[in-house]
């Protein structure tokens, strides 16, 4: 796997708690939202990365979760077009940033009436899987494919709208590198995933499925014992990190980062 040498961040507004959810986990603390988050970003930089930290944006609540902002790759970049209404605003935010890192002709956008995630995405080595959710849609994925298959990146849809426990691909599906591929149970049967070594995740610790493969590390949340004992047999080196506050929202670990 290609090493990051950047991530981008968005500290988490005030107004977080504002933001969207479907779980029933209560409210969450914002104290230990901002603490989890320190954390998260000391675990970036002890694997390597410089962190670029953006300033928290009252106007989206939902806008420390950038990873849906945002598709970067090692040839270009995509600015999405969120599903939700309320995170419509959040890529024109986010795209001063890109550019700083992308020269023009390397960015490109995701059209109306097209809606793409960055959740959705995953990136396995040069194969892309692009979920198909309730928040990304079919003519948004035809879209992104097209921008990939330009850059010269095959990419395959994942249909996951009948999958009620997961809201993005990314919340039951993580490429940890090696061939290696973290699947949900739901999707440990996918044949589109049957190429890959399959650490097969069960059914009472699907959130801990979105873990990230950073350089020599595995960010994984704490409290699914199972992954953690999953990865470390398979020869991979977890980090864990408490995720509770950001899971009471619906995000998780790869969504409170853009890492290139
Ligand atoms: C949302 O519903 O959009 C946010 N509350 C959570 C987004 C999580 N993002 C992700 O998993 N990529």
């Amino acid at each position: 796997m290609s090493l990051f040498k950047t991530a981008i961040v968005r500290m988490p507004a005030s107004n977080f708690a504002d933001g969207l959810t479907s779980v029933d986990l209560g409210l969450p603390n914002m104290d230990l939202v901002m603490e989890q988050h320190r954390r998260y970003c000391a675990a970036l930089r002890q694997c390597g990365l410089t962190v670029t930290t953006l300033e928290p944006d009252e106007r989206y609540p939902d806008s420390t979760f950038v990873e849906d902002a945002a598709i970067l790759t090692e040839r270009g970049a995509v600015v999405t077009r969120p599903g939700a209404d309320s995170r419509a605003g959040e890529p024109a935010a986010i795209r001063p940033v890109i550019e700083k890192f992308f020269a023009p002709s390397q960015i490109v956008g995701i059209e109306a009436p097209g809606t793409v995630d960055g959740g959705d995405i995953c990136e396995a080595g040069e194969h892309f899987f692009i979920g198909v959710s309730h928040r990304t849609n079919y003519e948004g994925a035809q879209q992104l494919a097209n921008h990939l298959a330009k850059w010269g990146y095959p990419s395959e849809v994942v249909d996951i709208r009948g999958m009620t426990s997961i809201l993005h691909l990314k919340s039951g599906v993580a490429y940890i590198g090696e061939n290696t591929m973290v699947v949900m149970e739901e999707m440990a049967e996918n044949p589109l995933f049957a190429p890959y070594e399959r650490i097969c995740v069960g059914a009472n610790e699907t959130y801990g499925a979105n873990c990230v493969r950073v350089n020599d590390r595995v960010l994984v949340a704490s409290g699914f014992p199972g992954v953690t004992a999953a990865l470390a047999q398979h020869g991979f080196q977890p980090m864990e990190l408490d995720m509770s506050e950001f899971r009471k929202m619906d995000g998780g670990l790869s969504c409170l980062s853009l890492r290139f």
